[in-house]
């Protein structure tokens, strides 16, 4: 199946509430599909012209008039027709634009079902665009990430994705790959004559070419993820250190306990906060420590298991306990196991004693990390570390819709698949292998760039796709 086919049947006729449940000035529900302008001929009667068919009305166009059921009014709306194939599916479009009030909008939603509309699966408009080639599938991802999108840029990065930033590399990669994938599988088809049409010095220059093309959108991928999951930042250190004084104060809320009981926070706590343009997921933790009860040693084995997963480490101490530079061991044996973290130490508690200058001062130097000096209960040092973290992802806030990034774990592991399967056709030619062999690589590398886009499908990767969205879209 390719998406490029010319228009398909047009679907059963789908119903969806548009906007979000609650209380609003106004809601929109749409249909579409097959017959949808008779559906709607049934249920709507236009202001002044009863004779009024949408059968016979232009695409594009506006209609006032009230919708009834058997017992009678159930409200006046606003009606837009969209024809085959200029609308968002392509296929036939009525949108509803009625009253925002709930119980309105689900007595029109029975009335559009009760006359042959079947209640439309999440994603199922979006999947019908991609399905008519209206868009592709990274288009269809990024308008579900433009409407979970949390900060500008995550916004902007999905727009990009949407008006086809990445579609159109991945695009030109398909072409070049296509054409060497051609000449080679015109060779096999001519195999007995031992013809080469493709020159192979050429073909591995062109390979090398093709890598280099990849290599930047993988590495975007780096930050791609960060910008749109936000920066998973762990709050770690001994029990009683102020972790969760120190969430409370980032938040700007009391979410998580404070006692000055060591061992308080047992379950892992998160919350997502925003600063400078970055999105931060915040954990608190349960405070290390050997020799604890059942429940707090399990909360610390959850810690570990967060502490390993983080992309930004802020580790915590008491920095006006005498024994604070015991902890510098600890450090370093972080520094050395997390090492795909970035690490900031943070020494709270400066409220507590004079020499915390000097201590944090040897802390720097002997463990080589950023050490931040702070009072999380008075708040002292905060918008210092806020900026240390902001400088730990350096660069996340500028990159905004300028460059094309890689935001989906499917995007990057499909490009790695490539990436790797353009290495193996390398390695082959120097090894003066078949060409059989090298077209088998190339073509899987082909395929894997197709999945990206939708060009290749498979329904089980649309299935996860669609399944994410919101029902209505
Ligand atoms: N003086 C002072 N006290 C603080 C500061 N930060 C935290 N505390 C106190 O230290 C105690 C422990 O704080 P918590 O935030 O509960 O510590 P924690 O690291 O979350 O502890 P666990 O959850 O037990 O691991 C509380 O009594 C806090 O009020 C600070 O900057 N200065
Ligand atoms: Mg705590």
């Amino acid at each position: 199946m390719t998406a490029s086919t010319p228009l398909p049947e047009p679907g059963e006729p789908i119903a969806a509430i548009a906007t979000p449940m609650g209380v609003g000035a106004l809601a929109v529900i749409r249909i579409s599909g097959c017959g949808v302008f008779a559906i709607a001929d049934r249920v709507f009667s236009k202001k002044n012209n009863p004779a009024f068919r949408f059968a016979e009305s232009n695409g594009y166009t506006a209609h006032f008039g009230t919708v009834h059921d058997r017992e009678g009014l159930v409200d006046e709306v606003l009606v837009l027709v969209f024809r085959s194939p200029h609308s968002f599916t392509m296929e036939d479009m009525v949108e509803f634009t009625c009253h925002g009030g709930p119980v309105v909008v689900k007595h029109l939603l029975q009335v559009l079902l009760d006359n042959g509309c079947r209640l439309a699966e999440a994603g199922e408009f979006t999947r019908r665009a991609f399905l008519n080639g209206r868009i592709d599938l990274l288009q269809a991802e990024a308008i579900g990430e433009m409407i979970h999108a949390r900060t500008e840029s995550a916004f902007r990065t999905a727009v990009t994705q949407m008006q086809g930033g990445l579609s159109g590399r991945l695009d030109t990669l398909r072409q070049q790959l296509l054409r060497s994938c051609a000449l080679l599988e015109l060779e096999l088809d001519f195999s007995e004559e031992e013809v080469e049409f493709l020159n192979r010095e050429q073909l591995e220059g062109e390979l090398t070419l093709l890598q280099e093309a990849v290599r930047p959108l993988i590495e975007s991928y780096r930050h791609g993820r960060l910008l749109k999951e936000g920066v998973a930042t762990v709050i770690a250190g001994l029990p009683n250190a102020g972790k969760s004084t120190l969430l409370n104060m980032l938040l700007g809320e009391e979410r998580s306990i404070v006692s000055h009981m060591p061992g308080t926070t047992r379950d892992y706590i998160e919350e997502c906060f925003i600063c400078n343009k970055t999105i931060f997921r915040l954990t608190d933790t349960a405070g290390l420590r050997e020799g604890a009860g059942e429940i707090e040693h399990e909360g610390i084995r959850r810690s570990y298991q967060k502490i390993a997963e983080a992309d930004l480490l802020l580790y915590l101490l008491d920095i006006s306990d005498e024994n604070f530079f015991a902890e510098a061991e600890v450090i370093r044996e972080f520094l050395e196991r997390y090492s795909n973290a970035r690490i900031i130490v943070v020494a709270n508690k400066i409220d507590l004693t004079p020499e915390s200058g000097e201590r944090v001062e040897r802390l720097r130097a002997t463990t080589g990390c950023e050490v931040c000096a702070i009072s999380a209960a008075r708040g002292q040092g905060i918008e210092e570390l806020k900026q240390l973290m902001g400088s730990m992802v350096e660069g996340l806030d500028k990159l905004q819709e300028a460059s094309v990034l890689v935001t989906s774990l499917r995007h990057y592991e499909a490009l790695r698949n490539a990436s790797d399967a353009l290495e193996n056709a390398r390695l082959l030619i120097e090894q003066r292998e078949g060409t059989e062999l090298i077209a088998f690589e190339l073509r899987s590398a082909l395929d894997y760039v197709g999945e990206i886009t939708g060009k290749v499908v498979n329904e089980e990767i649309l299935n996860t796709i669609f399944e994410q969205f919101c029902i209505g879209k």
